[in-house]
């Protein structure tokens, strides 16, 4: 006999959520990371847990760089506003159901995209487990397994940076490097970018960052003498939207658009000026996966490259948007999504595969990762760290 249909989702009977908890970890980096921004010596990465009725427990993660010098979002800002704003709106509703929970959410809290994020995320995880696929399928399937992974130089200091790009290829790690650049006088940043391209050769693709740092006559100079150095892409060399759209396609170096992008409306407004060459879609910046998909799907129409970007997240962070890049149709320009390995410590039980220049895209349920609760005890902030001590997971 057939046993009654019983809906998996969307039923009176569906499991709400029951919970929403936050934590903020501080965790070290393995150098001082600097940009033209802030100087990081540490991540602050806040990591949300979602309980539902079921017995499901879904994880997410916000992070933002350098504190409030790269938005309006902070670790702390997201840990207080989910706590206070969004959990009230979350519980009791039906879990199953992500995008209209999270336009529920989208009513009732303005802005906050990196912390509508860190939920989103969350969520999917918890609904990837429920019904056994990873998120990658949630977001409409995927079309790739393995994904290229840039390296950021940052150390502020030409020889270490061409010694650390050296190490990365021998390691078979990394073999496109981007150079944070815009805190020193220009010439003195083209004379880096032309060192670490000519000692590298042809052995890697050589970018740059600059993190809005420059005027637009400034980027005008730049942007040639970078493309004469053999630097394939420069990112956000200018603040404003207007001054991309008169930059782009003016030198023989591709524009990638960064800051700029805040989501689906900013995404559609530089496509329809065409703005920048290349999109780098970031969850956060974007205020979720299900958003990053639409900023992607609005570049695929205007003919837009894309390229995977991150906020510096740890594992969590890194893995959800691994699942959403690895649905993107184009990915032409790869990602960089090697967060995790700018940090000191592991805080997942089964480390992410990074191996051969990509990262694997993990096929288990939800995000297919799982948190080592111990560590996170551990780098809680006022957690038990300051009052015993752990062997450090890498070297
Ligand atoms: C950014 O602006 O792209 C990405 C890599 C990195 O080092 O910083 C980030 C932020
Ligand atoms: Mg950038």
């Amino acid at each position: 006999m057939n046993q009654p249909y019983t809906p998996l989702v969307g039923s009176t009977a569906a499991p709400v959520v029951t919970g929403v908890e936050t934590v903020i970890l501080d965790l070290p980096t393995i150098r001082p990371h600097k940009l033209s921004v802030a100087t990081m010596n540490g991540q602050v990465l806040t990591i949300v847990r979602i309980h539902c009725s079921d017995g499901i427990t879904g994880i997410g993660e916000g992070t933002t760089i350098g504190g409030l010098a790269y938005g309006g979002e902070s670790p702390e800002s997201m840990k207080v506003n989910i706590d206070t704003w969004f959990a009230p709106v979350m519980i009791g509703q039906d879990a199953t159901r992500v995008q209209a929970l999270m336009a529920r959410i989208g009513r009732m809290v303005r802005e906050n995209r990196f912390a509508k994020s860190a939920v989103e995320t969350a969520l999917l995880d918890a609904h990837g487990k429920r019904l056994g696929l990873p998120v990658s399928e949630l977001l409409g399937g995927r079309r790739r397994d393995r994904l290229p992974v840039a390296w950021t130089l940052a150390s502020g200091d030409t020889a270490r940076d061409i010694d650390e790009a050296g190490r990365m290829l021998d390691l078979r790690r990394h073999r496109i490097f981007k150079l944070k650049i815009g805190a020193r006088a220009i010439r003195d940043d083209i004379a880096h970018v032309a060192a670490i391209k000519s000692a590298l050769g042809d052995r890697a693709m050589v970018r740059v960052d600059v993190n809005m740092a420059w005027s637009e006559s400034e980027a005008a100079f730049g942007m040639a003498a970078l493309a004469d150095a053999g630097c394939e892409l420069v990112e956000q060399p200018v603040a404003s939207a207007a001054a991309l759209t008169r930059l782009v396609r003016r030198f023989p170096v591709a524009l990638m658009a960064d800051e700029s992008l805040t989501g689906p409306e900013s995404a559609f407004e530089l496509a329809r000026v065409h703005g920048a060459d290349v999109f780098a879609v970031k969850l956060e910046q974007s205020g979720g996966a299900f958003n990053a998909l639409r900023v992607a799907a609005i570049a695929d129409a205007a003919g837009i490259g894309l390229y995977g970007g991150t906020m510096l997240e740890g594992a969590v962070g890194t893995v959800v948007s691994a699942h959403a890049f690895a649905t993107f149709a184009r990915l032409d320009w790869g990602t960089e999504l090697f967060g995790p390995l700018l940090l000191t410590e592991e805080i997942l039980t089964e480390p992410l595969d990074y191996s051969d220049f990509e990262l694997t895209v993990p096929g288990g349920p939800g995000l297919g990762v799982t948190l080592d609760e111990d560590r996170v005890a551990f780098f809680a902030r006022d957690g038990i760290r300051k009052t015993i001590s752990l062997p450090t997971a890498r070297g």
